[in-house]
């Protein structure tokens, strides 16, 4: 199917958008990136162009035949709709159930809490300093990840990837999630199946296109 051009609003270390670069990458639809970048003037998410395009002031923001698509996790389900191949979902519903169940883990349970807007209020109406909030990130991501991984330890639904031997919606989550966990200096050692599947996604061609440091908008190292 097409209908136009595919042009994500993102950011090159925002977790939600390297989702969504991951889920375009998996389904190999071209894509154009139009960089938000968070930090700078105060962060470019809440001028007011982009507060049009997104009241929450958030990226991903995805355009596409003449909408306007937020939040990364039905961005997702759109994309897995639209272009059914290869599957982001899987077709068992109690499978699915799982990959979605891992997704939201980290997309609701995990990821908001570290957010940058979190990060701020932290500093700027509860003095926390930049120690309390490392500790805070750090604490909630390993709560989190903790629990993800006796989610997919033991389990004979885990395969290759978080649900069975193909990429779902649950590894597009993990792997920006493993992302920040070593941006902010999080071992992996207590994690052996995590540290797997993602070391398995980012052999692919796809996950690695959609890594942070592969972006048009990252800083030249
Ligand atoms: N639930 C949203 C979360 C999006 C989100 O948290 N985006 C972050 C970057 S990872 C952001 O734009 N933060 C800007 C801010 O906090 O000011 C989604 O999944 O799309």
């Amino acid at each position: 199917m097409t209908i136009g051009p595919l042009r994500l609003h993102s950011y090159w270390r925002s977790s939600a958008a390297y989702r969504v670069r991951i889920a375009l990458e998996l389904k190999g639809q071209p894509y154009e990136i139009a960089p938000v970048h968070l930090l700078r003037g105060g962060g470019e998410q809440h001028s007011p162009q982009f507060q049009e395009l997104n009241p929450q002031e958030f990226v991903p923001v995805l355009m596409h035949g003449g909408r306007t698509l937020r939040q990364s996790m039905a961005i997702i389900e759109y994309l897995d709709e639209t272009w059914p191949e290869p599957p982001l979902l899987p077709t068992v519903a109690r499978d699915r159930q799982r990959a979605r169940a891992i997704a939201q883990m980290i997309a609701c349970d995990i990821h908001p809490l570290n957010n940058l807007r979190v990060q701020r209020y932290l500093e700027e109406h509860l003095e926390a300093d930049e120690a309390d909030r490392e500790r805070w990130t750090r604490h909630w991501i390993t709560e989190g990840l903790d629990a993800v991984e006796k989610v997919l330890a033991d389990n004979p639904s885990t395969g290759e990837f978080c649900e069975g031997d193909v990429p779902t919606i649950a590894d597009c989550c993990l792997v920006p999630q493993v992302y920040n966990a070593q941006r902010f200096g999080v071992s992996l050692d207590p994690w052996p199946n995590i540290r797997r599947i993602n070391d398995a996604c980012l052999a692919t061609e796809e996950f690695n296109k959609a890594r942070p440091e592969n972006q048009p908008d990252a800083p030249a190292s």
